[in-house]
Order: C-alpha cells, then sequence, then structure tokens
C-alpha cells in the first residue's frame, strides 16, 4: 500500500511504502497552516478547545472545510493513526450525525448516507433515544459510536 503523509510540523509532503521509504517525489497540495495532507484530502485536528458536535461544525465550516467525512478503510486508518502518534485523544467527533427526517445516519458534508462505517460492536445503540452524533473514542481504539451531541470533544475539520 502506498500512502501519502505530510509529518505534523513541516511543509513537505513525503511519500511513504509500508516500510517507511521515501518512493516517490512530492506532489503539492496547499493545504495552509494548521491543516494536514493526506491522499487528495486535508485535515485539521483539533484537540483544544473542545466542542460540541453543532459547534464543532461550524467551527469547520468557518476554517472553509466540514467535520470529516470518512469514506474508506484506508482514510479511517489515517485518521486512527494520527491521533494515535500525536495526542491520543479520548474523544473525536467526525461528521456523520442522525438524520430525523431521514431516519438515518447521514454525513453533514454532503448530507448522503454513511457507505463505509466502523461502529464498535453493538452500535449505534442510540442510548436512552438520545444518541444523534458520532464520535471515535480512543477507550475502544477509536472504533464509531454515538452519543449525545451536547458532550463537548476534540473534532477533525477535512477540506478538499
Ligand atoms: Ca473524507
Ligand atoms: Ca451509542
Amino acid at each position: 500500500m502506498l500512502i501519502d503523509f505530510r509529518y505534523p510540523g513541516t511543509t513537505e509532503t513525503t511519500f511513504v511504502n509500508t516500510l517507511g521509504a521515501d518512493v516517490l517525489p512530492k506532489v503539492t497540495i496547499t493545504c495552509g497552516s494548521g491543516w494536514d495532507q493526506f491522499m487528495r484530502s486535508c485535515y485539521h485536528f483539533q484537540f483544544e478547545p473542545k466542542m460540541t458536535w453543532n459547534a464543532a461544525k461550524t467551527d469547520c465550516h468557518r476554517k472553509g472545510g466540514f467535520l470529516v467525512k470518512i469514506d474508506n478503510t484506508v482514510e479511517n486508518w489515517f485518521l486512527k493513526s494520527f491521533m494515535i502518534v500525536d495526542k491520543n485523544p479520548s474523544h473525536v467527533w467526525i461528521g456523520a450525525h442522525h438524520s430525523v427526517q431521514e431516519s438515518r445516519f447521514i454525513w453533514e458534508s454532503d448530507n448522503t448516507m454513511l457507505t463505509y462505517t466502523d461502529w464498535n460492536p453493538g452500535e449505534p445503540n442510540n442510548s436512552q433515544g438520545q444518541e444523534d452524533c458520532v464520535h471515535m473514542s480512543s477507550s475502544i481504539t477509536y472504533k464509531w459510536n454515538d452519543i449525545r451531541c451536547s458532550h463537548t470533544f476534540s473534532f477533525i475539520c477535512e477540506k478538499h
């Protein structure tokens, strides 16, 4: 598997293979300060200050992005890996939330249904009928859980 990855605090994009060797010249995508590039997207990991899901969504929009939309296992793996080697936050909001009108989970960025998912076993369980937002939790190796939107957590923004 080949991934492109920009290490935190650097401006160079480095292509690495699974052995960690640099194998290809960099491809330039300008993410801007505070954003990290992976594949064709840029990510902003906000560990502090923590926010409710709705405030996090608004903050991502203000920054020119959206709450992260996780499309596949590679993107999910990148996000997990980044958090584990960085601040290892306890809870992180992602862009999935439960649409009351449609009675299903959708991504806030484009209102599409979730295709790839990484739910923790037994989730989503909509505990007490009040769990409409989705987070990744370090206690379950960053698998996904639905939870009340009013919690204040770290969050991940994405932009293209
Ligand atoms: Ca994405
Ligand atoms: Ca739950």
